[in-house]
């Protein structure tokens, strides 16, 4: 079985073990990544160290074009890289699945290279001029989930280096291969060092994340995965002040008023909750519908889903593939077996084979219910009736998460101000989970802190430095 390198300083390394990469629509080992240690992460460190010199000394017209050329190097092999994600993580080649993964990883690279954060003028008087400029913070330390490997690849790596700053990215170990290729295909561009990739499985005492968040010269971390593990990257960045960027789970609501066309909007309901089998940060987890249209609201959603080839992500037909992995398929299968005893199962219910577990809908569930109050994160949606807009937004706001929400209406305005009054940090009319480079996105309460994309994203891979003369 191929052992895959993880890159450092440029150049292609292996450890003195390694770990098997499984593809989940099959369980057939697909390949092996490196598992590694103190010291290879030191080294990769050193070499982000050492490249931060030069590459932050770049004018920031130098910068862009870099970005601009990693944009484009990236864009051809954009099939093979779809490919790969589809192999190790699951997801179909189509629909909103891998391929569509890579149109968002270059639509977001592509965005990000063409912005800047010139210096602002705070003042030019006779009092004299006061400005504020933008400086990066040295090595930035990226730690990825398996949900798009590819896509926050690039969303914690490509503002890091528009702004100067240099990379250790760290992948989930489920899904290491296709972020081992990216960074292979963005050294083909980029100088030695500036972007590093280490590997490692999370088994045994030593944890690359954990060393990664505790180490001296990593001064910023970029986070992206459970609550739980956000909470130690937070502790063990507490030692050595590192800024850091959180984004953690959600348990979106969304909130369907009396005025929605049930018709009109089922596909959007479903596509918001299901989006890479529900394995999505922001997507739809708790359905609240008015009950003058939940009979309604369930029936399109169920028709429409019932359409859904679910399958191997490789074949062409696949809209939705397995489960990621064991643990993930445990905690679905235990959340819905509990949701089953409750509620009403209007739509599959039972594991299939293997990964694989049918797209599940569950009305008459209320807050209180695991389903509800848990993130199930995969294809388990509970509906819960409401009868009065006020008792929806409690509900909806009942949640420690904060990330993002939805309200469905054919009355915008109506809409707005329900949707001003959710405690979440993205809100979506009539759809969800549509997330877009030009604004900025993060969380709220338990969903960390901290926002990714356009101009607010960039300034957080920088120090403010004014200057007084
Ligand atoms: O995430 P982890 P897991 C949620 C989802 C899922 C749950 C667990 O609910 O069921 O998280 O998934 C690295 N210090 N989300 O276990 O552990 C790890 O190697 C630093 C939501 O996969 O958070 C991986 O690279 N890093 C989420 C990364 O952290 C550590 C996406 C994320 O893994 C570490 C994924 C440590 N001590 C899961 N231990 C989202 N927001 O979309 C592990 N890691």
């Amino acid at each position: 079985m191929t052992v895959h390198s993880a890159i450092i300083d440029g150049k292609p390394v292996v450890a003195q073990s390694s770990f098997g990469v499984v593809n989940p629509a099959n369980g057939i080992e697909i390949g092996r990544a490196p598992a590694m240690g103190e010291e290879d992460l030191a080294r990769a460190i050193a070499a982000a160290k050492a490249a931060f010199p030069a590459w932050s000394a770049k004018s920031d017209d130098a910068l862009q074009a870099a970005c601009i050329a990693v944009t484009e190097h990236i864009k051809a092999s954009a099939e093979e890289l779809a490919r790969l994600i589809t192999l190790e993580q699951g997801k179909p080649l189509n629909g909103m699945g891998s391929r569509w993964e890579m149109g968002g990883a270059l639509a977001w690279a592509g965005h990000t290279a063409g912005l800047s954060l010139p210096v602002k003028v705070l003042q030019d008087n006779q009092h004299g001029l006061v400005e504020l400029h933008r400086k990066p913070l040295g090595v930035v330390g990226s730690i990825t989930p398996w949900n798009f490997p590819v896509m926050i690849g690039i969303w914690h790596i490509m503002p890091a280096l528009r702004t100067g700053n240099t990379v250790v990215i760290k992948p989930s170990p489920l899904t290491p291969l296709s972020t081992i290729r990216l960074v292979e295909i963005m050294n083909e561009v980029l100088p030695p060092g500036v972007v590093n990739v280490v590997t490692g499985d999370d088994s045994g005492q030593f944890n690359l994340g954990a060393a990664m968040a505790a180490h001296p010269d990593v001064k910023k971390v970029v986070f992206t995965g459970s609550c739980a593990t956000g909470q130690k990257v937070m502790r063990s960045a507490a030692e050595t002040i590192k800024h850091l960027t959180l984004e953690l789970g959600g348990n979106d609501a969304a909130i369907v008023l009396p005025d929605a066309n049930p018709a009109e909007i089922a596909e959007g309901l479903f596509w918001g909750a299901f989006i890479n089998n529900g394995q999505t940060c922001a997507a739809i987890k708790r359905l609240y519908v008015h009950e003058s249209i939940h009979d309604a609201v369930c029936d399109e959603l169920v028709e429409f889903a019932r359409g859904i080839p679910v399958g191997d992500g490789a074949l062409e037909p696949t809209l939705l593939g397995p489960i990621q992995n064991p643990m993930q398929f445990a905690k679905v299968s235990r959340l819905v077996a509990d949701a089953k005893a409750r509620g009403k199962v209007l739509l599959g219910g039972e594991p299939a084979e293997g990964l694989f577990f049918p797209p599940t809908i569950i009305a008459g569930l209320s807050n209180g219910d695991p389903l509800v109050d848990e993130e199930q994160f995969g294809p388990a949606l509970p509906i819960i009736k409401y009868s009065n807009v006020e008792d929806a937004l409690r509900m909806a706001n009942d949640s420690e998460f904060g990330l993002g929400g939805s309200v469905w209406s054919s009355d915008i305005a109506a809409a707005r101000k329900v949707a001003a009054r959710m405690e979440c940090g993205s809100v979506w009319i009539n759809k969800h989970a549509a997330i877009q480079p030009n604004a900025p996105f993060g969380g709220v309460k338990g969903s960390g802190f901290g926002v990714e994309f356009a101009d607010e994203g960039m300034k957080e891979y920088t120090d403010i430095q004014v200057i007084f003369s």
